[in-house]
């Protein structure tokens, strides 16, 4: 019944199916509209090396598989993870969906890992860094991956997220590995109106910032705090200017010196007066 899945699967790899992908799905939306699946399928199978004559029936026929077992709630969208299945093994899968099934939504959370991960803080994470990321990553999910294909995935990973080559991902790059989540700061108005609004936002904004609870923020607390700010102004930083921009805000804010921006800094810091 589905003899066109066995030839098909795993003979594109994450990286030459994701070369595809971007032809159509440029802003990372994560699906594609259900019109476009021809060209799609087009793509891939000359990507494959399909014989000329046959792409055309072969791309009814996959078309076909996606289509039938869909119900009407799709509204006319196709996601990258049913088409991903088609073609790649389970790893190879694994490794451009594992972020869809957890996007980050915290850019604290973002930031812990980024800190992990450039362990010699160059404010760039290479590509042996990387590949502890990937082997923590499929160990996290109780995958067993060879020393070998560990290497290939780190390869395919820097061919997909190291835009400008030069063999080391940036904050940025990670983002997008990660599928980090909105800016959390974009939901409020900077220049809100009365101070009790002010203070209302205040409080959502450091509640969010302090994961641990302690009336302070501190280590990839502040990170991620100057990360969104950072972000509401320039559309995104880098590793360098995030340290950077760390030592302002601590220079700044940090009025006790002990390296923590303590709730009532942070207040005042922002021009706000609240009550402890
Ligand atoms: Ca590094
Ligand atoms: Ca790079
Ligand atoms: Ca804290
Ligand atoms: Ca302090």
């Amino acid at each position: 019944m589905d003899s066109a899945r066995e030839p098909l699967q795993g003979r594109l790899d994450a990286a030459g199916f994701w070369q595809v992908w971007q032809r159509f799905d440029g802003d990372e939306k994560g699906y594609i509209e259900e019109k476009e699946l021809d060209a799609f399928f087009h793509h891939v199978l000359t990507t494959l090396g399909t014989d000329a004559a046959v792409v055309e029936e072969n791309v009814q026929r996959l078309k076909q598989r996606i289509m039938a077992p869909q119900d009407v709630s799709r509204a006319g969208r196709v996601q990258m993870k049913q088409l991903a299945t088609m073609f790649l093994s389970e790893d190879e899968n694994f490794l451009l969906l594992f972020r869809q099934e957890t996007p980050l939504d915290s850019s604290v959370e973002f930031m812990q890992i980024w800190r992990k991960y450039d362990a010699d803080s160059s404010g760039f994470i290479s590509a042996v860094e990387l590949r502890n990321f990937l082997r923590d990553l499929f160990l996290h999910h109780k995958k067993a991956v060879p020393e070998a294909k560990l290497d290939e995935y780190t390869g395919t990973m820097m061919k997909i997220f190291d835009k400008n080559k030069d063999g080391r991902l940036d904050l940025n790059d990670l983002a997008r590995i990660l599928a980090l989540q909105e800016n959390f700061l974009l939901q409020f108005k900077m220049d809100a109106c009365s101070t009790e609004e002010r203070k209302r936002d205040f409080e959502k904004i450091f509640a969010h910032y302090d994961v641990s609870k302690t009336g302070a923020l501190e280590g990839p607390e502040v990170d991620g705090f100057v990360k969104d700010m950072m972000e509401l102004v320039q559309p995104s930083i880098s590793g360098a200017d995030l340290d950077k921009f760390r030592e302002i805000l601590l220079r700044h804010c940090d009025v006790n010196k002990d390296g923590k921006i303590q709730k009532s800094e942070l207040a005042l810091c922002l021009g706000l007066k609240i009550n402890p």
